[in-house]
């Protein structure tokens, strides 16, 4: 018991010396129906997950503008990516250009 207690700050200080120090990383869902991007969640941060699900028929993707990110959702497919950079990522439909929708990361 004395031990377990002594050493619980010298376990609190370790942790606050390690990376990653911080909320730990969350998945957000976007969903992919009748041919539109579901909404987007307002609360991205970097190192966030995104679970990008496609429910329709058909193949689609998500393909930013800028190239930083390019998924490939085969019809009934799911498929994650890490955000990596803060920003306002527009994105669409390669298959489908009328389908749009934007991703914004925080810091
Ligand atoms: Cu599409």
């Amino acid at each position: 018991m004395r031990l377990a207690r002594a050493s619980l700050p010298a376990v609190a200080a370790l942790a606050l010396l390690l990376p990653g120090n911080g909320p730990p990383p969350r998945t957000h869902i976007v969903m992919i129906e009748q041919m539109h991007f579901g909404t987007v969640p307002s609360d991205i941060k970097v190192g966030d997950v995104v679970r990008w699900e496609n429910r329709d028929l058909f193949r689609h993707s998500a393909t930013a503008r800028d190239r930083s990110f390019d998924v490939d959702l085969p019809a009934g497919a799911s498929r994650t990516m890490v955000l990596r950079k803060a920003g306002a990522f527009a994105f669409y439909c390669k298959f489908h250009p009328g389908m749009t929708g934007s991703v914004t990361v925080r810091q």
